[in-house]
């Protein structure tokens, strides 16, 4: 569903009748959802007739109609209106908002759960295959995010909280339904996009509503702070009292323009990172009481217990350290399991090292002993604050007809923080290079949606890769990244004068 009232409350009509929810991110392509349907076995589909993005309409029930075609779990589909544009109503199965609101009391008992029934799954990506669905439950997850909201952002009674995250990721389910709902704070629901109709727009909604506490992606604090100080400083900001970040790292400069010109040098910034399977904030300021760092997220909640460990497990002691980010002890609103794989859940964030929770961050602990998240360690890219499995990209790919195999890797991207960028090898020799780009990019919108569409596809006659078959990513990340002559050692590959000829052809790119 859009950002629009009804997303929120099917979401919390869920929660009411103990049934579990699983919001699917409006972006996502058929297939996507379809595979989302399969894995939950859901029942029922909430959705809209279309969408509206800036100022494009986009369909959605379309969308849907194409996904369950795949999909014989699900008997309903209930389809609220937002664009009227037209679409198909199955018999038996779809029926219309509106029409089924008229039929029912607005007395409705909350079901009676066990705390460790599962609240919600919310599926996200990992290094490897498809889509993991994170469960988090009734008891541990309202507790954690409604402390952390309370806590971490110094929510006073009657504020207005804005968090510009979609309700289809973790962030929106946290920040702008349960924890500040779980507190009786007025939360805004943003249907918009931060550029429509201007670059002035999250600051338009902050003047409008007298917005006290803004959340939002350091993506889009770089993306605005392109657009200069006009539509700044046009509006009225002086409501707001705490601002905050998430997702990804915040770079210097761009905390910085967000301390001076949004909080103007009064508002405490709070740095939070967590993640989809922690459900809440673990690391953060505290609004107002922390000490804050530009790019810092600084201390650990009461009750978190972050740790550094090397490459062997073994912890990394004292301050001024580097190491892999791994939580020592658990906390209310950790993931539970992975829907329908226990054995992932484990082996993915349990495995890796002993007793130990490991996040796939990694992290540097200054010498005041305040954690800086650097960023993945793994091979999960952060493309806009979105989480995207460089695998699932590159299966992607290779599902176009021609493509042999496919590298995907991160490089620096300045507002994205990381883009996306695509080894491909082709069959034969590509004639037409910007037409091949096209059709990989329309069927990786059509397999996964349009957010995992590379930024660079390049054309390449083999990969670096081992003895054993290997792919070197060392090596394409720097070549991505535009490094030409300390690339490491290269004599383990089973060719390494294929990389001269990707260094040339990376340059060609740029
Ligand atoms: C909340 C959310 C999780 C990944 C995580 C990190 C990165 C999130 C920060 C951050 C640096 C932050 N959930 N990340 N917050 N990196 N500083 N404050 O984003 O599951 O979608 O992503 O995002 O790499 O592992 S998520």
């Amino acid at each position: 569903m859009p950002m629009i009232p009804e997303l929120a409350v099917a979401v919390l009509a869920c929660a009411r009748i103990g049934a579990i929810h699983s919001v699917v991110f409006g972006g996502f392509s058929a297939s996507s959802i379809a595979d989302r349907i399969n894995d939950s076995q859901c029942v029922a589909v909430v959705t809209t007739d279309g969408a509206i993005r800036g100022a494009k309409a986009i369909p959605m029930k379309d969308t849907v109609d194409d996904a369950l075609i795949g999909c014989p779990s699900v008997k309903k589909v209930i389809v609220a209106t937002r664009t009227r544009t037209p679409v198909s109503m199955i018999k038996g199965r779809d029926v219309w908002w509106e029409e089924e609101e008229k039929h029912v009391t607005a007395e409705c008992p909350a079901e009676e759960m066990d705390s460790e029934d599962p609240l919600f799954i919310l599926y996200t990506s990992g290094s490897t295959g498809k889509p993991k669905g994170v469960v988090h439950t009734i008891g541990g997850y309202m507790v954690f995010s409604a402390y952390t909201f309370l806590n971490v952002f110094q929510y006073k009674p009657g504020w207005v909280h804005f968090c510009t995250a979609d309700i289809g990721w973790i962030t929106g389910h946290s920040y702008i339904v349960y924890g500040p709902l779980a507190n009786g704070a007025t939360t805004l629901m943003f249907e918009g996009i931060p550029t429509y109709p201007d670059a002035g727009r999250f600051w338009d909604v902050v003047d409008k509503h007298k917005v006290d506490i803004l959340y939002t992606a350091p993506t889009a604090i770089r993306s605005l702070m392109g657009f200069g100080l006009e539509y700044v400083n046009e509006k009225d900001l002086s409501s707001l009292k705490v601002l905050g970040s998430v997702g990804e790292p915040i770079n210097e400069e761009a905390w910085n323009w967000y301390n001076e010109n949004i909080g103007k040098g009064k508002c405490p910034i709070v740095d939070t990172w967590w993640q989809t399977e922690t459900g809440g904030i673990l690391i953060s300021p505290i609004a107002g009481i922390t000490k804050t760092k530009p790019a810092f997220a600084t201390l650990p909640l009461p009750g978190v217990q972050p740790i550094l460990v090397d490459e062997n497990g073994v912890e990394i002691q004292g301050n001024g350290v580097n190491g892999n980010l791994c939580i020592k002890f658990p906390f209310p609103s950790m993931i539970r399991t992975t829907w329908g794989d226990h054995e992932r859940c484990r082996t993915t964030y349990f495995s890796t090292y002993q007793n130990l929770y490991f996040t796939g961050d990694g992290c540097l602990r200054d010498e005041d002993g305040y954690y800086r998240i650097t960023g993945r360690v793994d091979d999960v890219l952060n493309v806009s604050g979105h989480r995207i499995g460089t695998a699932e990209v590159e299966n992607a790919i290779n599902m176009h007809t021609g493509v042999v195999e496919s590298a995907i890797v991160g490089y620096p991207h300045d507002i994205k923080g990381q883009g996306i960028y695509a080894y491909v090898i082709c069959e034969s020799m590509v004639h037409d290079e910007d037409l091949t780009r096209r059709d990989i990019l329309a069927t990786v919108s059509r397999v996964i949606g349009p957010i995992a569409k590379p930024d660079r596809i390049q054309f390449v006659s083999g990969l670096p890769k081992t003895r054993s078959g290997k792919i070197m990513r060392r090596i394409l990340r720097k070549i991505a990244e535009g490094e030409t002559s300390n690339l490491g050692d290269t004599s383990t590959l089973l060719d390494p004068s294929v990389v001269d000829e990707i260094k040339a052809g990376a340059e060609a790119l740029r």
